[in-house]
């Protein structure tokens, strides 16, 4: 189960993958260490999800139906989420280019991994149970 509070512990290759984005090295910086908290609550197809760093916000998605989506820098996203098997995916675009922005959720062991893929560059950030 994605339920509870998860905090993260690592990230892979996260600079590059915000670099490919566009964010620049200040907030590349800032964002590499945003103690970020995310809060999952599945409740058959939905979800309510709480996320705090340097912003707090909540959101709910359903399954399979498009949602919008702004990053911490203002980059507005428009996409969903699927579950395959055990795995979150979700398939997003920038509204500003069209690209797809794409990242799966899997627990692992007692961690939750979120991986994201931007043209070419994949990341991981790695949660660990708060
Ligand atoms: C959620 O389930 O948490 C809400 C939807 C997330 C959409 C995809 C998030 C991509 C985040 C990329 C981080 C880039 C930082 C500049």
């Amino acid at each position: 189960t994605f339920n509870g509070t998860w905090k993260i512990d690592r990230n892979d290759n996260y600079d590059k993958f915000m670099e490919q984005l566009g964010v620049n090295m200040v907030k590349r910086k800032l964002a590499a260490h945003d103690s970020l908290k995310i809060t999952l609550e599945q409740t058959g197809d939905k979800f309510h999800v709480k996320e705090s760093n340097f912003r707090t916000l909540e959101l709910d998605f359903t399954l399979g139906v498009t949602f919008d989506y702004s990053l911490a820098d203002g980059t507005e996203l428009s996409g969903s989420w699927t579950m395959e098997g055990d795995t979150l995916k979700g398939v997003f675009n920038r509204k500003d280019n069209g690209k797809p922005l794409t990242t799966t959720r899997v627990i692992v062991g007692d961690e939750l991994i979120q991986s994201y893929n931007y043209e070419g560059v994949d990341a991981k950030r790695i949660f660990k149970r708060d």
